[in-house]
């Protein structure tokens, strides 16, 4: 991965990609007292751009500030534009974008209510998060020792820098095993979501996915429910365990990152076949025409560049 581009939009201004940069005392960098989004652009078929659900990345982006106290210090607008900028400006068909918000340099310690409120949008490409062969044909996870944040230990509802210790644990953890993505339980036991993404099973072509109580409420999670619906699925939001994943006929994760992705394996026991099942690859094939826009009745999820 190359994070590489012309631009990035640092604090209202388009500065060159070398010049994007903080001093060592901000704040963001010794507490993580920051909050961001991950968003994609993609090619459509038609040759032009268009930006995946846009809205409700910037309505997560500002909820993200609210609940922490440190609100962004723009509009939705501005913010939105931006956003647009960043992806034209550096010429991108398809990529990754990154907003990010930080407490910025004024004052070290934790009470540090007059320090800037800086935000960043860089863009960058990025390929399959789990790999090519992860999506095609299914990640082995393994359920980390590290368990999700309690709801009133951080707000998991925010996006924020500062939660992602607890993801970096569990992924490095499960990485050096030899597995692909860590799976985390919440503090009551049950499946909470991955290090970065959301988790489904599907038994006799049943859909379920964890609740909202422990998880970032995904934007891809919500656009895959919506399209299981649509297509008569049964789908369920419900918490499950352990053993409940080990039994399905089918799991996969969902991310902006990582959008839809089977999982094959967790804790090497096979899940269904050992392989990405039909329903996975049906809800996975629809997400994939949503996102490239051939699928015309989910049209308003797309921002044309
Ligand atoms: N849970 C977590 C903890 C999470 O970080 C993500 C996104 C999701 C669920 C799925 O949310 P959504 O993208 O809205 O469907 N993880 C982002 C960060 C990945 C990274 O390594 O950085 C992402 O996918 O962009």
């Amino acid at each position: 991965m190359s994070l590489e581009s012309k631009k990035i939009w640092l604090d209202g201004e388009m500065v060159d990609w070398e010049q994007a940069k903080v001093h060592v005392l901000t704040h963001a960098l010794h507490y993580g007292t920051g909050y961001f989004e991950g968003i994609r652009c993609y090619a459509l078929e038609d040759g032009r751009s268009a930006i995946f659900r846009l809205d409700e990345h910037i309505r997560r982006f500002f909820d993200s500030g609210h609940i922490l106290g440190f609100p962004l210090p723009y509009t939705v607008d501005k913010i939105k534009q931006a956003i647009v900028d960043t992806v034209r400006v550096n010429g991108f068909k398809e990529c990754y974008i990154r907003p990010l918000a930080f407490l910025g340099l004024k004052e070290l310690g934790l009470y540090a209510p007059d320090n800037p409120v800086q935000v960043v949008i860089a863009a960058w490409r990025w390929g399959a998060y789990l790999g090519e062969e992860g999506i095609k044909n299914g990640i082995r996870a393994k359920i980390s020792s590290y368990t999700r944040h309690h709801v009133n230990v951080m707000m998991t509802k925010s996006k924020v820098s500062g939660n992602y210790i607890n993801s970096v644990l569990a992924k490095h953890e499960v990485k050096k095993a030899g597995y692909d993505e860590a799976i985390m339980l919440d503090t009551e036991g049950y499946v909470a979501e991955a290090s970065g993404e959301n988790v489904f099973i599907v038994r006799e072509r049943r859909v379920k996915t964890t609740p909202f109580t422990s998880i970032l409420p995904g934007i891809t999670r919500d656009s895959v429910l919506t399209i299981a619906r649509d297509k008569g699925y049964q789908v369920q939001e419900e918490r499950f365990t352990r053993d409940e994943l080990y039994t399905a006929d089918e799991a996969f994760l969902t991310g902006t990152a990582a959008e839809v992705t089977p999982i094959r394996e967790v804790d090497n026991r096979k899940i269904g076949a050992g392989r990405p099942g039909p329903v996975t690859l049906d809800l996975q094939q629809a997400f994939f025409n949503v996102i490239k826009g051939q699928d015309k009745k989910y049209a308003g999820w797309l921002t044309y560049l």
